[in-house]
C-alpha cells in the first residue's frame, strides 16, 4: 500500500535513469505542478516504480567497523577498505548503529523483520522467524520492486521473501559454493565473496530497468576462520598489526559474570590459538614458551589480523564492483546502498576474538548510507540506531506504508537531517546462546549488564572508560546511576515488549574457563556439553 504520495527532497539535479524525483514545495510552477499530479495519478495507477529508488543492501558477516577505515580506528593504516569508505565520503556513516542480539541468525532476523528476536523468533543460532513477521523484501517485492538475494542467509525459512535467490546452506564456504535457488541446487566455482557478487551484477544485467529493484548482497566473509581469496595470498605478508589497548587484559580480575566465561579469546577457553598454532596458511608465528600468556595472546592476534584484513579485502574490493557497475550504468544517482555487516566482532579487544556480548565492539556494527542528492555527502550520524531500524527505513523510502509489527523506527529523519528529536535515548539487548547469557541496556554513556540466575550486575561508564575494562557495579558513587539505568532498563523492557518470562533462564557457558595449554591440544576436537534446544 502506498502511503504517502510524495516525492524525496534532493539537494541536488537528478543526473540517473528515473528522471527528476525533486521536492514539491508549495511554490512550483504550474508546469511542474501538472507533472506532479501526473506523478500521483501514476502511482495510483499502479506504475509510480519510475519514482522509486532502488535498493542495494551489502552486508558482510562479522565485519568489526574498527576493520573499516572510514571509522579510524587503531587500525586504519592496517586495514584499509577505500570502497566502503567511497560510501561513507559520499554519503552518512553511523557511530553508534547496534545490533540487539550479537550473533548472526538473530540479527539477520531483526534486520529483514524490523523486530527484536524475542518478537520474530529467532533468538539463537540457525532460528527461523516466525510466520507472521513482516519481512521488507516481500512488502517491497508487493509494491512492484523486483527483489533479489545472494550470498549468506543462516535462517532456517526457505528465502522466498525475494523473487530470486542464490544463498549457501547455513555458514556456507568460502570456496566453491553451492547455491539455493527456486530451480534447485547450483554450484560454482571461485572465492565466495567474488561468486556472490558475480551473481548479483548477472543479476542487476538482466534486471527490468522499467522497475525499481531491491538487491540484498550477503557475504560469508570476513567470518571465522577468515579465508581469503588466492590473489590474497601474499597480501601484507610480514606485516605487524598495532595491538588494542585491552589485547592483554586480565579478564579474570575485571569481569566475573560477563568476560570471565567468555569462551572466544586468544589464548585462554576456546582459545584462538588452540584452534590455530598449527596452521600452515599462513602459519602462527612462534612461541618459544606456551605458558607465556603474552606472547601465545600476541602470536594468535597477529595470526588472526592478518587473516582478517586479506578476507576484508576480498569483501571491499567487491564493494567496489558492485559501486562501478552503478556507476557505469549511470544507477548511483537513483539507488540507496547500504553497508553494513550483522554485528561487531572482536579484533582482539579484551583479548577476544568472535562477538556474543552487549559491549561496545560485539554491539555495535558499520552502517553507511548513499543516497545521492537525498542524503548530504560526508556526514555523520551519532543517534542510537538499530538493525530492527532498517526495515521501516526501506519502506519509507519505498512509500509504503510501515507495518505496525516493525518495532524499529525509520532512519529518514536521520539520514535527512530533519528533526529527530524523539530518537530513542537506550538500545536493548539480549543474548540467548550461552557465553554466557545475558540481556541489559546501552545508553548513550552507560552499559548495565544483568544475568540469570543472580541479582549481581556488571556496569560500565562508557565516557570516562570506552575501552570498558572497569565494571563499576560495586563502586557506591555509582549506585544512583545505575538505579536510573536499571529504571530506563526496566521501562525499554516494557518498550520492546518482552516479558521476564522470556528472558534466558540460566547463565550458561559452553566451555571452562581457563588457560589454553598444549596438553589440550585444538580445543574444536575437545567434546562439548551438549547445548540445549533453540527457545521457540
Ligand atoms: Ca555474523
Amino acid at each position: 500500500m502506498i502511503r504517502e504520495l510524495r516525492g524525496f527532497p534532493r539537494i541536488g539535479p537528478s543526473r540517473g535513469r528515473g528522471g527528476d524525483k525533486g521536492a514539491y514545495p508549495t511554490d512550483i510552477p504550474p508546469v511542474s505542478r501538472f507533472l506532479n499530479i501526473l506523478f500521483v495519478f501514476s502511482v495510483l495507477c499502479g506504475s509510480a516504480s519510475a519514482a522509486l529508488p532502488n535498493i542495494v543492501f551489502i552486508m558482510s558477516d562479522d565485519h568489526a567497523y574498527e576493520a573499516v577505515s572510514c571509522y579510524g580506528s587503531w587500525l586504519k593504516d592496517d586495514v584499509v577498505t577505500p570502497n566502503i569508505d567511497r560510501l561513507a565520503k559520499e554519503g552518512m556513516r553511523f557511530t553508534n548503529f547496534a545490533c540487539n542480539n550479537s550473533i548472526c541468525s538473530p540479527s539477520r532476523a531483526s534486520f529483514l523483520s524490523g523486530q527484536y528476536s524475542h518478537k520474530n523468533g529467532c533468538t539463537g543460532l540457525n532460528g527461523a522467524i516466525r510466520k507472521d513477521a513482516p519481512i521488507f523484501a516481500s512488502e517491497l517485492g508487493k509494491a512492484g520492486y523486483q527483489t533479489a538475494l545472494f550470498g549468506k542467509w543462516h535462517l532456517k525459512n526457505v528465502p522466498d521473501y525475494f523473487q530470486t535467490y542464490k544463498v549457501v546452506k547455513g555458514q556456507g564456504k568460502y570456496f566453491d559454493p553451492t547455491f539455493l535457488t527456486r530451480k534447485g541446487t547450483e554450484k560454482k566455482t571461485g572465492y565466495s565473496s567474488d561468486v556472490y557478487t558475480d551473481e548479483a551484477l548477472s543479476w542487476l544485467k538482466a534486471h527490468d530497468e522499467k522497475k525499481p529493484f531491491l538487491l540484498c548482497l550477503q557475504f560469508k566473509a570476513p567470518h571465522h576462520d577468515y579465508s581469503y581469496a588466492k590473489r590474497h595470498d601474499n597480501f601484507l605478508e610480514g606485516h605487524t598489526f598495532p595491538e588494542p589497548a585491552t589485547l592483554h587484559e586480565d579478564v579474570t580480575k575485571t569481569s566475573a559474570l560477563l568476560k570471565n566465561p567468555y569462551w572466544a579469546h586468544m589464548s585462554r577457553n576456546r582459545a584462538y590459538y588452540g584452534r590455530h598454532w598449527k596452521d600452515n596458511k599462513p602459519p602462527m608465528r612462534p612461541v618459544t614458551d606456551h605458558k607465556d600468556t603474552r606472547a601465545v595472546t600476541s602470536a594468535a592476534y597477529q595470526h588472526m589480523m592478518l587473516k582478517y584484513a586479506r578476507c576484508v579485502a576480498g569483501v571491499d574490493e567487491n564493494v567496489g564492483r558492485v559501486l562501478k557497475y552503478l556507476d557505469d550504468q549511470k544507477l548511483s544517482e537513483d539507488t540507496i546502498v547500504i553497508y553494513t555487516s550483522d554485528q561487531g566482532y572482536w579484533l582482539g579487544q579484551h583479548g577476544f576474538y568472535d562477538k556474543r556480548l552487549i559491549l561496545d565492539t560485539s554491539l555495535k556494527m558499520p552502517f553507511v548510507v548513499r543516497f545521492p542528492g537525498h542524503i548530504k555527502a560526508g556526514t555523520l550520524n551519532e543517534n542510537l540506531c538499530a538493525n530492527v531500524d532498517l526495515a521501516p527505513t526501506l519502506l519509507d523510502y519505498a512509500g509504503i506504508e510501515i507495518p505496525k509489527t516493525m518495532q524499529g523506527r525509520s532512519l529518514r529523519p536521520l539520514l535527512e537531517g530533519t528533526s529527530a528529536d524523539d530518537w530513542r535515548e537506550a538500545l536493548w539487548y539480549c543474548y540467548w546462546g550461552g557465553t554466557p547469557n545475558h540481556w541489559g541496556v546501552r545508553t548513550d554513556r552507560y552499559t548495565l549488564v544483568k544475568f540469570p540466575g543472580t541479582d549481581e550486575i556488571e556496569f560500565y561508564d562508557n565516557e570516562k572508560d570506552p575501552d570498558q575494562t572497569r565494571n563499576i557495579a560495586q563502586e557506591a558513587d555509582y549506585a544512583s546511576t545505575i538505579r536510573v539505568c536499571e529504571a530506563q532498563l526496566a521501562r525499554l523492557m516494557k518498550e520492546v515488549d518482552i516479558l521476564p518470562a522470556e528472558l534466558p533462564k540460566k547463565a550458561t557457558s559452553k566451555h571452562p574457563a581457563g588457560p589454553w595449554t598444549p596438553e589440550q591440544g585444538n580445543p574444536d576436537d575437545q567434546k562439548r556439553p551438549k547445548r540445549k534446544p533453540a527457545r521457540k
